[in-house]
């Protein structure tokens, strides 16, 4: 039988669910509807189509006729499934890598002075990155070290040989797997070409040997570029902690100038989050009738200032277009990744200017104010006037009434100081609690949104059942998006949804269940987790020792696999929802799973089915307690600390938000 194209239930957000409805009314076209008219290509979907040359596309479709097709030039299902993978973990590597690059040159310039209003706003965490790269901290001002660091980070791209310097930050046991292995990355452009260069037709077709260049690809993201995005953004723009913001297409403003940014790069939203409080710019709006200007993000350029300005996110990756469909969104401003090209005609269907900025991305139809770190400021002025000057010309909106309270801002630098305090600094207390059991283990539930499942309902049921199973959760990206939307970000979700362990350890730490630590290149914060995890001791020596999954219920983007990738790579159990894109090949499935975790303790596995996502991932954290000798699982010898009395005042409190947020105790799973 034919798959549906569409989910029968297209959201469990609320907002999104009134703006899908206002877009049918009105016949506006958005991912909800060309989902439901548009079928995924059965062939495409499943890795069967291979593309790379003009002999083809040939698919490999097994018939009864022929159950082992292979290609013209002989290609067999697994060595084109493998290559398509390999190409779209590339992909993946290539973007997140690039976006480390970007932060870089805006490093390097902070230090020769050429980058307009920017500066070094954490120098702590760029005297603790220095030497990572070999470079010597003392006696150093700040921009000559921000520039040695800069360019160091820079040569890390271009590297011919050796090993990535930061790869001297995963457990040593995890750093000698990887060198038996070869599957050290040299420079990370280096191993972007290597797999662009061996999957084209006619080079590598040993499924396993291709999938194994893939893993080197991908560490060059999450131990190279990725992780260069990371600690460079904390450096130049403050490594985050905790504060309260709101998500949801709530937070758009009637009587403000709604600005919206969306994307995944910091260095222009930052900018703008600068002038957007300037008085001149705030005395210009309201010389056009808005109260004032009001700033919201979506997907990851949304997590970027979420965490670090608390400014709120009105959505993830399905709301780019229903903040446009409420009307109110004077400009959205764009820079790289996830976003949609069907901005520009819906926009242009109301009076929301869309801008591009990036000198790589243009959209037909948008307008394009080109960013340069050398005058950003005057480009953020620019940019947002356009948006106040848009003002008058506004409709009617209709701005759905949800919003929700979150706490973003764990950077694994706070989660440490929040475990052990500001002189002894540790994660002990947390191995302590996944080996006395109050914790069964920990998940990174991440990624993006995709319309072929309903919107959010994968990350929520997922996170509800860890919860429920005393899994602490750690979020990125769009996924903590999907969450915050709930209320799960918050520090009450653990008296309405944790088990009796993580319950405690919630109430004695302050903190909420599920932890967002920032946009989807900042899973190298997880990764720097696990390996503070493996180093603390109690829970073996390497991140595939540790009671832990990583999940990516709703992912679409080619960033996704990559990261995916990246963790299986460091041992790393990873399940992805939706469907498998190497469905046609029994071979690649399994050289992936069980192939991958004979050899690097870590596998990568697509299961659409939620419920198997969680049974499998309980299985996994059990049989990962058993091998280091942990006590079983018992969740009845918990729950008995705290002050009752208070824990059932925070419940009804916690109640009566859900109600007031969205009418019913919690929304529809
Ligand atoms: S934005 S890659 S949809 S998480 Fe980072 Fe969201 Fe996925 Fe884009």
């Amino acid at each position: 039988m034919a798959k549906e194209s569409a989910p029968k239930v297209l959201t469990i957000d609320p907002a999104a669910a009134e703006m899908i409805k206002f877009a049918e009314e009105q016949g506006y076209s958005t991912a909800f509807s060309r989902v439901q008219k548009l079928a995924a290509c059965p062939i495409g979907e499943s890795g069967a189509c291979c593309s790379i040359c003009d002999m083809g596309p040939c698919r490999l479709v097994p018939t009864k006729a022929n159950p082992d097709p292979v290609g013209i030039c002989g290609a067999t299902r697994a060595t084109v499934a493998a290559r398509n993978m390999a190409r779209h973990i590339a992909a993946g590597a290539a973007a997140h890598s690039d976006h480390g690059r970007d932060m870089a040159f805006t490093l390097l310039g902070i230090a020769t002075g050429e980058a307009q209003g920017y500066e070094v706003r954490d120098p702590a965490k760029l005297r603790a990155i220095a030497p990572y790269f070999g470079i010597k901290v003392e006696g150093k001002d700040l921009l000559k070290l921000a520039g040695e660091v800069a360019a160091a980070a820079l040569a890390e791209f271009g590297n011919q040989k050796g090993e990535l310097k930061y790869l001297s930050r995963a457990p040593k046991k995890r750093q000698e797997i990887w060198r038996r292995l070869r599957l050290v990355p040299r420079g990370i452009d280096r191993e972007v070409v290597d797999i662009l260069h061996r999957t084209h037709t006619g080079d590598d077709q040993d499924a396993e040997h291709i999938l194994l260049g893939s893993l080197r690809c991908a560490l060059s993201d999450g131990w190279g570029g990725s992780m260069i995005a990371t600690d460079i953004s904390d450096v130049m723009f403050g490594t985050p902690s905790p504060l309260v913001t709101q998500a949801n297409l709530g937070v758009l403003k009637d009587d403000e100038v709604n600005v919206v940014v969306h994307g995944h790069e910091p260095t222009l939203s930052q900018m703008i989050v600068r002038v957007a409080m300037e008085p001149e710019l705030i005395e210009y709006a309201k010389s056009k009738g808005a109260k004032g200007i009001n700033l919201a993000g979506i997907c990851c350029t949304a997590n970027e200032v979420l965490m670090r300005q608390g400014i709120p996110s009105a959505g993830n990756d399905l709301s780019q277009e229903m903040a446009i469909l409420t009307g109110a969104v004077e400009a959205m401003i764009v820079d790289v990744q996830c976003i949609m090209q069907s901005l520009a005609s819906l926009s242009a269907k109301f009076h929301t200017k869309l801008i591009t900025t990036s000198p790589k991305v243009k959209i037909s139809g948008a307008t394009h104010i080109e960013f340069d770190e050398h005058h950003a400021l005057d480009i953020a002025r620019q940019i947002v006037r356009l948006a106040v000057d848009n003002y008058p010309n506004r409709q009617a909106t209709r701005i759905p009434q949800y919003t929700a309270d979150l706490v973003p801002g764990f950077s694994h630098e706070y989660i440490r100081y929040m475990l052990g305090g500001t002189y002894r600094g540790s994660f002990r207390p947390l191995n302590d609690a996944v080996m006395a059991g109050r914790l069964r283990g920990v998940a990174g539930v991440v990624g993006c949104n995709n319309p072929r499942v309903t919107h959010d309902q994968g990350h929520n049921y997922i996170v509800k059942e860890f919860l429920k199973n005393d899994v602490l959760v750690v979020q990125t990206g769009c996924g903590a998006i999907a969450n915050a939307k709930y209320g799960l970000l918050m520090g009450e979700a653990a008296l309405e949804y944790a088990g009796p362990g993580l319950r405690e350890v919630c109430e004695a730490i302050g903190i909420p269940p599920v932890l967002h630590m920032g946009s989807c290149v900042d899973n190298t914060r997880i990764l720097t987790v696990l390996t503070e995890m493996a180093t603390e001791g109690g829970l073996g020596d390497d991140i595939s020792d540790i009671p832990g999954v990583g999940i990516a219920p709703e992912w679409m983007s080619e960033k996704a696999l990559s990261i995916g990738a990246y963790f299986a790579a460091s041992g790393a159990y990873v399940l992805f929802g939706v469907n498998s894109p190497v469905e046609n090949s029994e071979e690649v499935t399994r050289i992936m799973s069980e192939g991958w975790e004979k050899i690097v303790g870590g596998k990568m596995e697509f299961v659409p089915d939620p419920e198997e996502i969680v049974r499998r991932s309980l299985a996994h954290i059990d049989a990962k307690r058993a091998a280091l000798k942990l006590p079983a699982y018992d969740p009845s010898k918990w729950g008995k600390s705290g002050d009752s009395r208070m824990a059932e005042l925070l419940k009804l409190h916690a109640e009566q938000r859900q109600r007031a947020l969205y009418g019913a105790p919690v929304p529809a799973e």
